[in-house]
């Protein structure tokens, strides 16, 4: 079912790794010319463009943007028990590691009298995006709402599309994850028209003010993901999502059967999903392939399972060491990352390049989709490499402070003026000589 390449014996360049296992192409270039009218639309005429795109792409016109609070107390109120009590658990988790996540403003002394603080600042209003249709995850509201709340974001906008079947309204589950999450904005539109809203600001249909946002996190198809491209800079947006995927490092000593549940898991996602098999053992990679024939027939989405399973982007690598194995992971930098080897932590620790690692035989990447307390927001697409997953951080800015004394500014201006001089620009220095120009008269 998984193609495979069999690497051992010979270092592989990166070039020839990257081939090995080439990534989903997605052309969001493309999609931004066709997102260009949406987003001027939606600038010059507001909600008017945005229901009227909503009514061209979903199918429903919703009576107003703002979803009634009253709607998302009744999503809560009809939300299954079960699922609302794993969802309590699962922002209850999030929240513990999050919170550690925050970080205490730091002054620097730099000499007497002269001190740099950074200060760490929250976003001040965030839109997040949850997609609709086929992805429907209250899980990622929570893992977007989170870190911003616990960053200390003040004001937060949860955007999903209205659905026709739910009489224009986003998807119950997503408001019933935006009520259990304490945020009571939740706006119905979807698409490149609500990430143009989000950004700009409008009027809504009651002629209540639906403010502009800082900044809009949350996956979203291709559309959205070109919207936010478009926008960035008015906007800032978190690193683009892109489809999921799953690789796994794994000895002789690894179970067949978590590796092939685990590679089916993230597989289900979507048919162009990556799940990677990197191996010492081809034992395993043939007790792997063996229990994936068996699995794939019996799961739910079987098809797409064995689409994405079959695909370029899906793959067992033969390596001859482990050694071997780590430079593969960190070639190919997976968004998540099993190690399933003896001593597992201690080769986890020698990773570099990994959205998140999962260490040893407990600790499925379905556990960090749900309920580990990590974030389920991470670098896809070889962004590991430069990018780090969603977090507090994501949602503060670190503002510098500087504060100096006339004795500390004395001290240094010799050079300020030296560096100006040397850049051709002698007003930066007399800004500071014009301080001291009656000592030196
Ligand atoms: N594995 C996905 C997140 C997710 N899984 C949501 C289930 N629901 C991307 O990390
Ligand atoms: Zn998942």
């Amino acid at each position: 079912m998984l193609n495979r390449s069999d690497l051992r014996g010979r270092v592989p360049s990166p070039a020839e790794l990257r081939a090995t296992l080439p990534r989903a192409e997605v052309d969001v270039d493309a999609a931004m010319h066709q997102v260009r009218p949406v987003i001027e639309a939606v600038r010059d005429r507001g909600v008017d463009a945005v229901l009227e795109f909503t009514e061209r792409f979903d199918k429903v016109r919703p009576k107003s943007v703002r979803v009634p609070s009253a709607e998302l107390d009744r999503a809560l109120a009809e939300l299954d028990p079960g699922v609302r009590e794993a969802l309590e658990e699962s922002i209850l988790r999030a929240r513990k590691v999050h919170a550690d996540q925050r970080r205490p403003d730091v002054t620097t002394q730099v000499v007497e009298g002269g001190t740099v603080t950074e200060r760490w600042v929250p976003v001040s209003r965030v839109g997040l995006y949850a997609p609709g249709g086929l992805a429907v995850y209250p899980s990622s509201v929570v893992m977007n709402v989170v870190p911003a709340q616990a960053a200390g974001v003040e004001s937060l906008v949860v955007c999903s599309p209205p659905q026709a079947e739910f009489g224009g309204l986003p998807h119950p589950t997503i408001l019933a994850a935006a009520a259990l999450l304490e945020v009571d904005e939740v706006w119905a539109a979807g698409g490149a028209q609500a990430v143009a809203l989000l950004a700009h600001g409008g009027t809504d249909t009651d002629g209540s003010p639906l403010d502009p946002v800082d900044m809009v996190t949350g996956p979203g198809n291709i559309y959205v993901t070109a919207a936010k491209r478009t926008l960035r800079g008015l906007i800032g947006i978190d690193t683009e999502a892109g489809t999921t995927e799953i690789a796994i490092l794994a000895d002789e000593t690894a179970d067949p059967v978590h590796v092939a549940a685990d590679l089916i898991s993230q597989a289900e996602h979507d048919t162009q999903a990556a799940s990677v098999l990197v191996t010492t053992s081809e034992k395993l990679a043939d007790a792997v392939e063996a229990e994936l024939v068996r699995r794939v027939p019996a799961t739910k989405h079987s098809d797409r399972v064995a689409e994405a399973l079959r695909g370029p982007q899906s793959g067992t690598v033969l390596v001859s060491t482990l050694d071997d194995g780590l430079r593969v992971v960190d070639a190919y930098a997976a968004e998540h990352l099993e190690i399933q080897t003896a001593d597992a932590a201690a080769v986890a620790a020698r990773v570099r390049n990994a959205g998140a690692v999962f260490v040893g035989p407990y600790a499925p990447v379905s556990l960090g989709d749900y309920c580990a307390g990590s974030n389920h927001v991470l670098p896809t697409g070889g962004f590991a490499r430069h990018s780090s997953g969603l977090s507090v951080q994501s949602f503060l800015r670190g503002i510098h402070v500087v504060d100096y004394s006339a004795d500390a500014l004395r001290e240094v201006a010799g050079k300020v003026v030296t560096l100006a001089g040397a850049e051709d620009l002698p007003a930066h220095g007399e800004a500071v000589t014009a301080r001291f120009a009656q000592e030196n008269s």
